[in-house]
């Protein structure tokens, strides 16, 4: 069935299809509704016509991901696999008529059809298949590889539920599961001849001194792929995720025989339970077996797929590490290590040892991150009854580690305190281990593995993220990038060190005032969408647009940003005028997600939303200051606030956000930041001057100190007058009325514990609030800031952090 059939007479180009015109732009979309869709042009909804379109552009994908596959494999290239829960690409049509260069002529076609191509895509329905920084990365480093040539695959699962919708009732947050497989996805190819088993639990016995295992159960994985096409259409990739499907022994024919149609079927459900649903925590849901099983049901279709397709041109696994390379996007699928282990030894004979070394070479591992929950720990218990096999290899794992690098401290090994310890396990099993950022690699050295940092001297790396220049400057803000191309010509979107010509032009008559336009229209439209989605009217444009849009985290501190948001209410309150001088207006938007078990979090997303009410429906404030909380915040969501942002809020207590890549995808969109020296805000901020960056807050080393001086939360409150103020009027129920203890429990951390430091870092930020103020009265200046900002970004693309994966780890070369 799945054999390939030798075929005659069919020549390679025969369907490659050639440039179109307008006209065959037209056919090909009309014959797609008719004949793929199977809609009349005359009754075809919004629906109907986008996926009319999105085959018409999916059409000319292929050519290029033929061509790639062709390629790599007729030059037996080295390929990169790219291991990741979590894969969150958002909307691909515009993107991918953006990088096939089709943009232009699709709305040309559309709008002589009457119809528009923004209509269009935004009826794509946004894949939200992970929770927010480290899912993104993956979805811009498919992007950028696919741009750059670099042979690889995206391995992923295809969760029928990804990331939850998030609506506000009176405030607080309400999740319900999100759908997006309810309509089709036309991006999909279904390929059934690429499926594996992967089992679960059972024993191990020793068989003439082999282990065999034999698990209790196995599950189907059934690829479906997505081809990933790179700027310029010249290369495509695949993007691989695994669905769940029941092998066949789980059915019980004879129960279903004899009426017990639900006894029958128990194992199916338990099987498809495997790729239901995205954990919706993005710090570690301790201790549960079906992310465990989702994480090995991942890893072990991936490697069975890797070895399968290797050995289809190749018979020594020896050589792997010369054509294999895969990258584990932090410890969630760290059990890679082990699996191919497994594999060699037990179903290919090689030893213990030369197993162990070949896996080191091909696998590298990226830390993202130092909080202690969230680093992976898996009970002895769980492992054993899910895992048998592999915690056998783990414990030899462990012993092998003191072989070559002698004894070693307690604390250290891969096992501990009754748990497997998955960052140790991934970084033994790696050649190489990487952190996001500079600060974050430094930390990762010293603070969280500085032992098995000098047991392995030179292991660790730094690669700096990026975000993808193409979705995050060129779709996400057309008139920007009109502007910068008009400015220093095409070819910035491949190379974005050009954006330094940007600085040429500064001084060049109209030019700030151009850049000035394109941000006033990018907060019109914004202001736009939001009334026509939420209702939300009657919004300034011409205000400061101040936006914090993340995960919804403590350590992210959007609480210190809403404490200062009321502290500035009062302000005007007690002075509308400011002393004759006024007050800058400001908009200030969050958007975010908590997980839904995180109260503290979820607290903080109340709070806003009773500020929001209180701020927005006062009218001795109103015209100086607004609080917008727009529900459900999403990839597509990012890439509608993005371009309207004048200030970017990057907040979070030293040491503890890994990177960042929200303040990258700001600054390229001309924001300025307001941000500590965390992640790669210290690189951003080295890249475009001090001058060009609002900084405040204690240091990583002061962070420290100050949580071990006892008392630091009600000290530093006493201190600060104007958060004292805030505290109370929280405390009075200001934002509560007629429910006073609301925030009981938050204004009592703030004053009693405080371990995120948001009352230390406040008098520092309302002074950098000060600065940005004094900063926004002067637009000229505030545009020059803005423009160094974004012709200093070119560092920050992903194309170069891709280019560093590649040489330093990976050692893969581009096939273009
Ligand atoms: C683990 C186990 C069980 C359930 C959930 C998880 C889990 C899921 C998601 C743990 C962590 C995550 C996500 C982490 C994340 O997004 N980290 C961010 O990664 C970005 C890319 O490197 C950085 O820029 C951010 O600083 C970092 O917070």
């Amino acid at each position: 069935m799945s054999e390939r059939l030798p075929v005659r007479g069919v020549e390679r180009d025969d369907l490659t299809l050639p440039d179109p015109t307008p006209d065959h732009f037209r056919w090909w979309l009309l014959h797609h509704l008719q004949y793929t869709v199977g809609k009349d042009p005359q009754h075809a909804s919004l629906t109907d016509w986008r996926l009319a379109l999105t085959h018409t552009i999916r059409d000319r994908a292929l050519t290029p991901w033929f061509e790639s596959t062709r390629k790599t494999w007729a030059e037996d290239r080295k390929r990169v696999h790219y291991l990741s829960m979590e894969f969150l690409i958002g909307r691909l049509l515009e993107d991918a008529t953006i990088n096939l260069g089709l943009r232009d002529i699709a709305a040309e076609v559309l709008e002589g059809l009457g119809l528009s191509f923004a209509e269009l895509t935004e009826d794509e329905p946004d894949a939200a298949l992970g929770n927010g920084g480290l899912g993104r990365l993956a979805a811009c480093y498919m992007e950028s590889m696919a741009t750059l040539g670099c042979p690889g695959f995206g391995y992923g699962l295809r969760y029928e539920h990804g990331l939850f919708r998030q609506s506000f009732d009176h405030g607080r947050q309400v999740e319900t599961p999100e759908d997006w497989l309810a309509t089709e996805n036309p991006w999909n190819f279904t390929r059934p001849e690429s499926a594996y088993d992967v089992g679960f639990g059972g024993h191990v016995a020793a068989e003439d001194g082999h282990q065999v295992w034999t698990p209790r159960s196995r599950v189907k994985a059934a690829a479906h792929d997505t081809p990933v096409v790179g700027y310029g259409g010249n290369w495509a990739n695949t993007l691989r995720l695994w669905a769940a499907i029941p092998t066949a022994d789980f059915f019980d024919l004879d129960r279903f025989n004899a009426g017990e149609f639900i006894a029958a079927s128990s194992h199916e459900a338990l099987a498809r339970s495997l790729s239901r649903v995205l954990y919706p925590n993005d710090s570690t849901e301790s201790g549960k077996e079906l992310r465990l099983s989702q994480e090995y049901f991942l890893t072990s279709a991936s490697v069975q797929d890797i070895l399968r397709r290797y050995q289809t041109n190749h018979t020594d696994l020896s050589k792997l590490p010369e054509f294999v390379a895969i990258q584990m996007n932090d410890t969630h699928p760290a059990i890679a290590g082990p699996e191919l282990i497994r594999l060699l030894v037990d179903e290919h004979g090689f030893g213990f040892d030369a197993a162990a070394d070949i896996t080191t070479e091909v696998l590298g591992y990226t830390n993202h991150t130092l909080l202690p929950e969230a680093l992976e720990r898996w009970s002895i218990g769980l492992m054993s009854k899910v895992l048998p096999r592999h915690l056998q290899i783990i414990e030899r794992l462990d012993h092998r580690e003191i072989e070559l690098c002698g004894p070693r401290p307690y604390g250290v090994g891969l096992i501990g305190e009754g748990a497997v310890k998955m960052g140790e396990l991934a970084f033994v099993t790696s050649h190489k281990v990487n952190g996001v950022s500079a600060l974050h690699t430094d930390l990762v050295k010293r603070d969280l593995f500085p032992v098995l940092d000098q047991r392995h001297p030179g292991r660790i790396l730094n690669v700096t993220n990026g975000v993808t220049p193409r979705r995050w400057l060129k779709l996400a803000n057309r008139p920007l990038a009109a502007l910068v191309t008009d400015t220093i010509g095409e070819g910035w979107e491949t190379d974005l060190d050009r954006l330094v010509e940007l600085e040429n032009h500064i001084d060049d008559p109209g030019f700030l005032d151009a850049f000035g336009q394109t941000k006033h229209l990018a907060k019109v439209r914004l202001t736009e969408w939001l009334s026509e989605r939420f209702g939300i009217d009657d919004i300034p444009t011409d205000a400061l647009y101040d936006i914090q849009v993340k995960r919804q985290h403590e350590y992210k501190r959007q609480l210190l940003n809403i404490l200062w948001t009321i502290a500035r209410w009062q302000r005007i309150k007690r002075d509308p005028t400011n002393g004759g001088a006024g007050w800058v207006p400001r908009v200030k938007i969050f958007g975010g997600k908590a997980a839904g078990s995180y109260q503290a979090a979820k607290d903080i997303i109340r709070l806003i939303n009773d500020v929001a009410e209180v701020v927005n429906n006062d009218p001795d404030t109103r015209d100086h200051l607004r609080v917008i909380y727009p529900p459900n915040y999403d990839v597509s969501m990012a890439e509608k606030l993005i371009p309207a942002a004048d200030l970017s809020e990057q907040i979070s207590t030293a040491g503890m956000e890994a990177s960042g890549t929200g303040n990258m995808k700001f600054a390229l969109n001309g924001a300025l930041t307001i941000g500590t020296l965390d992640g790669a805000n210290v690189e951003i901020r080295e890249h475009v001057g001090a001058d060009n960056f609002f900084l405040f807050g204690l240091t990583t080393d002061e962070v420290a100190a100050e949580r071990g001086r006892g008392g630091h939360a009600r000290a530093a409150v006493e201190a600060s007058q104007a958060l004292r103020d805030v505290l109370q009027a929280i405390a009075e129920g200001t934002f509560s009325p007629g429910d006073q203890h609301r925030y009981g429990s938050l204004v009592d951390n703030m004053w009693n514990s405080d371990w995120f430091l948001v009352a230390s870092d406040f008098d520092s930020y309302d002074a950098a609030q000060s600065k940005v103020d004094e900063v926004y009265r002067d637009p000229a200046s505030w545009q020059r800031k803005a423009v160094v900002n974004i012709a200093r970004m070119g560092f920050f693309s992903s194309d170069r952090s891709i280019r560093e994966y590649m040489e330093k780890i990976w050692d893969v070369e581009s096939a273009l």
